[in-house]
């Protein structure tokens, strides 16, 4: 039987030290709350039950396009990347799911990898196919694309490779297929624009068909990169054109850095909601690109604002409401269990502010136009400070007070170092 990776009573020794001060500010917090209406309690149920995946790929230092610096103790394989799952979920309780990518968590067994995962506490979210790289015996190459690919044989090959990750995923427990491609072009006339949507959109549909009854197929847009000149699902525009045309269980996914600077993506998210097409999300910030940074290092504030809309998107569900919920980074510098426990706590944060937003209010000031009071509504939610709800959430669940500090004190990493083997350099992920 397979040991959860830290022992509870380490956490909760831990926790013993912390418990005081946290009931002092929880306590001081719910009051302030009090006086606004709200009730502390049902804040932090909600946010108990909240849950985000981990990207198998974010457990290992991804790097940047240019280099990678590994790091001793670094996972090299799906069930070490697993190990490192759980010890996220042990501490934080907010992300019990791992949404794997194929090929690069490729192995024999996808049965037992269940049954191993659910012996850590973990499930599975939605398998990511990959065919924005070759890989090791291909025999066709992606380089002139894959779904959208102008040779039948290489569109094919990359159609059977998403059935296959829908098989993987079958067995995993999965309900979900993400597909990304890399498809586009560096420069003006090297595509037709439009016939190579077309047959992304028939080898997106032989897809579709042979999706699972309940499962979802999950179409995300990026803008740019590989291709820097058009890419072919570019945006949410071209994204909900194609899951209207493939069907109803294909829905759109945002992931936070796929867009232009400064796009306004809460309004995004309220347009794809309105049309019954938001699927999911991919967490994470970024200054510049497809950064791939920490969820709220670079923008907080944007993140509030996405959570406000999915706050405002399930009181009005119009025939749905069920975004699956996903943390996509990549880091360089920092532990990547690290990175996980702090971005789940900001993705948590996000949605816990959105929570104690004064709806009414929010709502009256917007039917009477009173821009200054709408704008307070959000601000007043977004200015208070809910750490004591979220470390409530996660004791509540025997996670820890301070996850950052019981994973240093754990000790973890440096045995992991003695343990595994080490990953090679080279360049990161995209
Ligand atoms: C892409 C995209 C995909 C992710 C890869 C690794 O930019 O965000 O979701 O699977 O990176
Ligand atoms: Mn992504
Ligand atoms: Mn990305």
């Amino acid at each position: 039987m397979t040991q959860l990776p830290l022992s509870q009573d380490q956490i909760e020794s831990l926790n013993a030290q912390g418990r005081e001060a946290l009931e002092d500010d929880y306590g001081s917090l719910g009051r302030q709350l009090g006086r606004r209406g709200i009730d502390i309690d049902a804040v932090t149920e909600r946010v108990a039950s909240f849950s985000v995946a981990i990207p198998s790929w974010g457990t290992g230092r991804g790097g940047t396009r240019f280099a990678k610096f590994p790091l001793a103790g670094e996972p090299t394989g799906i069930h070490e990347k697993l190990a490192d799952c759980a010890v996220v979920q042990q501490l934080s309780r907010m992300t019990p799911r791992v949404s794997p990518h194929f090929p690069w968590d490729k192995i024999g067994d996808y049965r037992a990898l269940r049954e191993e995962a659910a012996e850590l506490g973990l499930g599975f979210d939605a398998v990511n196919s990959n065919t924005f790289q070759d890989q090791a015996g291909q025999p066709l190459s992606y380089g002139a694309g894959s779904l959208a690919a102008t040779d039948p044989a290489v569109r094919a090959q990359a159609v059977e490779h998403n059935l296959e990750c829908i098989e993987i995923g079958r067995q995993l427990g999965s309900t979900a297929l993400t597909v990304w491609v890399g498809d586009g072009s560096n420069f003006p006339g090297q595509q037709d624009l439009s016939r190579s949507f077309d047959r992304y959109l028939d080898s997106a549909a032989t897809i579709y068909a042979a999706l699972p009854g309940d499962w979802r197929m999950l179409l995300e847009h990026k803008m740019f990169e590989p291709a820097f000149y058009s890419t072919v699902i570019s945006d949410w525009g071209s994204s909900i054109l194609a899951a209207q045309q493939l069907g109803e269980r294909c829905q759109c996914l945002v992931d936070l850095g796929h867009h232009a600077p400064n796009v306004n993506i809460e309004q995004i998210v309220a347009r794809l909601h309105r049309f019954g097409k938001l699927g999911g999300f991919h967490f994470n910030d970024s200054k510049y690109g497809d950064d791939d940074l920490d969820s709220g290092t670079i923008n907080p504030h944007q993140l509030f604002l996405v959570f406000n809309e999915l706050v405002e998107a399930e009181l009005n569900p119009r025939g749905g409401f069920d975004p699956a919920y996903m943390i996509d980074q990549s880091h360089n510098v920092t532990d990547p269990i690290e990175s996980l426990l702090s971005s789940a706590g900001e993705i948590a944060a996000g949605f816990a502010k959105a929570l104690l937003v004064d709806r009414e209010a929010l709502h009256l000031a917007q039917e009477s136009n009173d821009t200054m009071m709408a704008f307070q509504a959000l601000r007043q939610a977004y200015r208070t400070d809910v750490t004591p709800i979220l470390a409530q959430a996660r004791v509540g669940q025997g996670g820890a007070i301070d996850p950052l500090a019981a994973y240093r004190q754990s000790g973890w990493r440096a045995r992991k170092a003695q343990e595994r083997r080490a990953v090679g350099v080279g360049a990161g992920i995209v």
